[in-house]
Parts: structure tokens; sequence; C-alpha cells
């Protein structure tokens, strides 16, 4: 019973912490997408791609949670968009808290995206919010088609499934109508792109997908508080 009371209070604290990010993100008119994965799945070249194809477009900045060093952040710092690294030293996950440090280091007024990536998990990220505005997970076909039975909540909590490394659909048992399948029995509603970050594929799929939300603006959780 204590355990319970615990991990009760910890994600209560965190409920208000995200609270408090979300309102100082949206009164800075800062949309922050929260784009979470396993190990190595794609999340930051999936993050470089955008870069690159959004250069005309919305101000972009990346906050990058990974347990220890900064070779993410200095990936994207090397494209000349403006990194982030949180080092969580030993958390599975990024929480409210530390995305709140995050941002009071940021200039807010000169981002219109703030991309976070989430420490590479498919487990306890899904369970805290940050704050963010929108979710999205990224699978990857190396991983095989059957994560979203396995890993249930991350398919349910996110309004968009990115599919990445598709140029290894050839040389691998991905049956990719069996994800389709299971992705929607778990969320009807979720978008599912298909994408190879090594050849490009499905990035402009991708980036109109994000555009038209960063452009729809509200957030699920407007609708689950309303
Ligand atoms: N074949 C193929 N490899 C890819 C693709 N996208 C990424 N990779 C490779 O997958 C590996 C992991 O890519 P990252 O972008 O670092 O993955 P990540 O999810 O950010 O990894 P962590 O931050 O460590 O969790 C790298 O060797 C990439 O070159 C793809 O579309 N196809
Ligand atoms: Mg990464
Ligand atoms: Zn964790």
């Amino acid at each position: 019973m204590t355990e319970i009371r615990i991990l009760q209070n910890i994600l209560g604290a965190n409920e208000r912490i995200a609270a408090e990010n979300r309102q100082r993100l949206r009164s800075a008119g800062v949309f922050a997408l929260n784009l979470m994965a396993s190990p190595g799945a794609g999340k930051t070249s999936l993050i470089l791609r955008t870069i690159e194809r959004l250069r005309q477009g919305p101000r972009l900045a990346v906050v990058e949670g990974d347990i220890a060093s900064t070779i993410d952040a200095d990936r994207i710092a090397g494209q000349g968009v403006t990194a982030l690294q949180i080092n969580t030293g030993g958390a599975c996950h990024l929480d409210a808290n530390m995305v709140g440090r995050a941002l009071e280091a940021l200039p807010l007024g000169e981002i219109d995206l703030l991309i976070v990536e989430n420490v590479g998990n498919l487990v306890c990220p899904a369970e805290f919010d940050l704050g963010e505005e929108c979710r999205v997970m990224l699978a990857s076909v190396a991983e095989g088609h059957d994560k979203p039975q396995k890993y249930p909540l991350m398919f349910s909590e996110v309004e968009a499934v990115v599919l990445n490394k598709i140029d290894l659909l050839p040389y691998s048992d991905f049956d990719l109508e069996a994800f389709r399948r299971a992705v929607h029995g778990l969320n009807p509603k979720a978008a599912i792109i298909e994408v190879s970050c090594r050849t490009g594929e499905g990035i402009e799929a991708w980036t109109d997908w994000l555009l038209a939300r960063l452009a729809a603006g509200q957030s699920r959780t407007d609708e689950s508080e309303a």
C-alpha cells in the first residue's frame, strides 16, 4: 500500500508541474511535442530530418533527454538549432520537473515548435505528462510488428505513430498490415505515418502532418480538460 501511495504522490506532483509547464508554453506561444520511442528507433534522426525540411517554417528548438551524454544535443546543435540536453542521471524517462528547468533556460519568445526527445524507452515515458501539447511515438521496422500488443499504453497515448526504417522492409518479416491493425485496435484515431530517415521517404507526409497539427493548435489535454 505504501508503494502505491508513493507512486500516486510522484504522479500527482508531476501533474502539477506539467500544468505549470503547459501554461508557460501556451502563454509564450510555443507548441511542444513529446517524441517517444525505444532506444535507437530513430528519434534524433527524425528530428534532424524535420529540421532539414522545416528550414523556412516554424522556429524550432529541441530538448534532448538521455540518461547520459550530450551526443544527441550536439547533433542537433550542429544543424544550427537551439538544443538543450537533459541528463537524467539514470532515470528512464523525462518528468515535468526536468522539462520545467529546461524551459527556464530556453528563449521561449523565439520558439514556435519545441521538440522534446524523451529517453529511449517504450514504458514509463507514457506515464509522465511533461506539459506538452502533442505526443508522438516512433516505432521502427527493426523492432518488429508486435510492439503495439506488448507496449499498449505507449501506442494508446499518442496522436500519431511514425513507423521508421521502412527501407528495411525488404530485409525483414515485418508485417505492415498487422502493425496497422494492432495500432488502430488500440488507438483508432492515431495517424500512422511510414518514413525512412535513411532515404527521406515519407518525411514530407510527416512534416505535413506536424504543420497541420501545429496550425490546429488545440490539444488532447484541452479536450480532456473540457
Ligand atoms: N536503416 C535505417 N536506419 C536508420 C533509420 N533511421 C535511423 N537509423 C539508424 O538507427 C540508429 C539510431 O538512430 P537514432 O536517431 O540515434 O535513434 P534514437 O531513437 O534517437 O536513439 P536514442 O536517442 O539512443 O534512444 C542510427 O544508426 C541511425 O543511423 C532509417 O530510416 N533506416
Ligand atoms: Mg536520440
Ligand atoms: Zn522511467
